[in-house]
């Protein structure tokens, strides 16, 4: 069988990161004695990792610890049963990556795919340099002329960013693997470690999952999948690379054993699925000294301005801004961290195209921010201030895009609610001067009072649970049954009505334009495909979902 190399699809940068010996790293974080001595992280009877120190004495992953220490008597063991700190950590490393692209993955609690051609074409459009850095994969004389190597030349640049950003926010090293697609992106990665980050060019694909050793060694391919190849005699990736396709789709079926297929050579058109929304949204500058609130005031302008392009970007509504400060202590010569915060009003925010501020809700923005600052800072004194950062976070888990289906649902809800999202919450949030919470806090602490319950939603709520008791046929009602319709259920042709999702309602529906009609039914069938098959319904729904409108709070 023909490979599709020549049909491969190039136009994606995608960068792997991994972290070096994370659960060590977090250990050696929390306690800076344990970076030069060997250190094994022992669950149970095994060390599950160790630092680089350690694997210089042949220390491996999952070796028993009478083992370990056979090889090692020096080796220093922390337990490393309870995963709190290392959760907390993961998170935090997926939350930074996040700022260069919405599309993150998290794969397991140490790697994350980012898919960052967005950033990638913009720096394109702007002539950025396009010379890879770090370690290149392969032969670099006959390179593919669409473009990609320019790609994936500053996709290595921002991967160093990206490597940087996590040493110097988190104190952890890692190594980074930079590809068109995601397998390539991870093998690349692992080929020089720790600390290091490498480039594969299309044009080296093939030779690069050549260097696996066995069809084990390919990411996506586990153990059960492995014995059923082995068991047909494929056991090196040569050997899956020149197997008989009818062969391996007896074994597999005809689309599997394409896609298994195509993986020997490097192809791989999954894409990298965001793992979801950062909980928080925020931007800092640090600077040499601020002694004077008009500079304050001047950079949090700057900032503000900043933030609101990646609230647009993101789509959803905040409820509750951030002020960091770092203040110079001059006896420590240290800068300490401190923040307030307090909840805004959503109303201030329009409904557009884009999430962004209303009329005149910069000025109003920023007395609160100057508010939380004299809060932070006695500008009565002398201060000397290090570092400005402002974020939001409490989002509202809805999309307010442009021609974003929930926008039209937004809309249907005020109607058939007689009420609307921006009375909702304009009660809900009476006013941006609730109290402010505690300084200092940890970036995961729960921010704000707790929301209050306004009239209005309240009204909402009751409309809604009156209707869904009245009616069983309610629009906002989804039900189990109604989702499970056949496969074979397709909106009619072009020249015909569309039909209407069971969970939608006709009149409504029918007074949609044609494109917004196509889009609720092609939703209401992705979501349908999406739960049938497992979870049951009410445990899957995303938040961005159109469903979140109609089922039931
Ligand atoms: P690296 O990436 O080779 O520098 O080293 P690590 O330690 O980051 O290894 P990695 O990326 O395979 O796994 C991330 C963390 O997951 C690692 O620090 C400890 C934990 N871990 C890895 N493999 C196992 C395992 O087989 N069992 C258990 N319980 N934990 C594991
Ligand atoms: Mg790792």
């Amino acid at each position: 069988m023909e490979s599709d190399t020549a049909l491969d699809d190039h136009s994606r940068t995608i960068i792997h990161v991994d972290l070096d010996c994370f659960y060590a790293q977090v250990e050696m974080n929390k306690n800076p004695k344990l970076r030069d001595v060997p250190l094994g992280i022992q669950q149970k009877n095994i060390v599950v990792t160790s630092n680089y120190i350690a694997r210089e004495y042949g220390i491996k992953k999952c070796m028993l610890i009478e083992d370990a220490f056979k090889l090692c008597p020096n080796l220093v063991l922390v337990k490393g049963e309870d995963l709190h700190d290392y959760r907390q950590t993961s998170y935090k490393v997926t939350a930074l990556l996040q700022k260069y692209s919405n599309l993150v993955e998290r794969l397991g609690l140490d790697e994350n795919f980012i898919d960052v051609s967005r950033i990638v074409s913009e720096r394109l459009e702007t002539g950025a340099n396009c010379d890879a850095v770090g370690n290149i994969f392969g032969d670099t004389s006959d390179m593919c002329d669409c473009g990609c190597s320019e790609r994936l030349g500053i996709g290595s640049i921002i991967a160093q960013n990206i490597r940087e950003d996590i040493k110097v926010q988190l104190g952890l090293t890692s190594c980074a693997g930079i590809g068109h697609n995601k397998l390539l992106s991870k093998i690349a990665g692992s080929r020089h470690k720790p600390n290091q980050q490498t480039v594969v060019f299309p044009n080296s694909a093939v030779e690069l999952m050549l260097t696996l050793d066995g069809v084990s060694r390919i990411p996506s391919i586990g153990v059960v999948l492995s014995e059923q190849l082995n068991s047909i005699g494929i056991k090196t990736v040569q050997d899956l690379q020149s197997t008989n396709i009818s062969k391996l789709s007896g074994l597999l079926g005809p689309e599997k054993a394409k896609q298994v297929y195509d993986l020997s050579f490097g192809i791989d058109r999954i894409l990298v699925k965001s793992s979801g929304k950062p909980q928080s949204i925020g931007i800092e500058d640090s600077c040499k000294s601020i002694s004077a609130e008009t500079e304050v005031k001047e950079k949090l302008v700057q900032l503000l301005n900043r933030l609101l392009v990646l609230v647009a970007e993101d789509g959803r509504i905040p409820r509750t801004i951030k002020l960091t400060v770092r203040k110079f202590d001059k006896s420590s010569k240290l800068g300490v961290r401190e923040t307030k915060q307090c909840n805004i009003n959503s109303s201030l925010f329009t409904c557009g195209d884009v999430t962004k501020l209303g009329e005149n809700a910069l000025n109003k923005v920023m007395v609160i921010i100057m508010r939380l600052f004299s809060k932070l800072v006695d500008s009565t004194k002398p201060y000397h201030l290090t570092l400005l950062g402002l974020s939001f976070t409490k989002f509202h888990q809805r999309s307010i895009g442009k021609n974003a289906l929930t926008n039209f649902l937004v809309k249907d809800i005020e109607v058939q609610s007689v009420t609307n999202i921006k009375c909702i919450s304009e009660t809900d949030e009476p006013s941006y001067e609730t109290p402010c919470s505690s300084t200092a806090e940890s970036p995961e602490k729960e921010p704000g009072p707790v929301r209050k319950k306004s009239k209005t939603s309240d009204i909402v709520a009751k409309r809604r649970f009156v209707k869904e008791t009245e009616d069983c046929e309610s629009p906002l009602k989804l039900r189990v049954a109604e989702l499970r319709l056949n496969s074979t259920e397709k909106p009619a042709d072009s020249n015909q009505n569309i039909s209407c999702p069971p969970n939608a309602d006709k009149d409504v529906f029918h007074a949609l334009p044609r494109d917004l009609q196509e889009e609720l039914w092609e939703e209401y069938k992705q979501t349908r495909e999406r739960d049938i098959p497992d979870k049951p319904l009410g445990k899957r729904v995303k938040p961005n979902s159109i469903r979140n409108y109609l089922v039931p709070r």
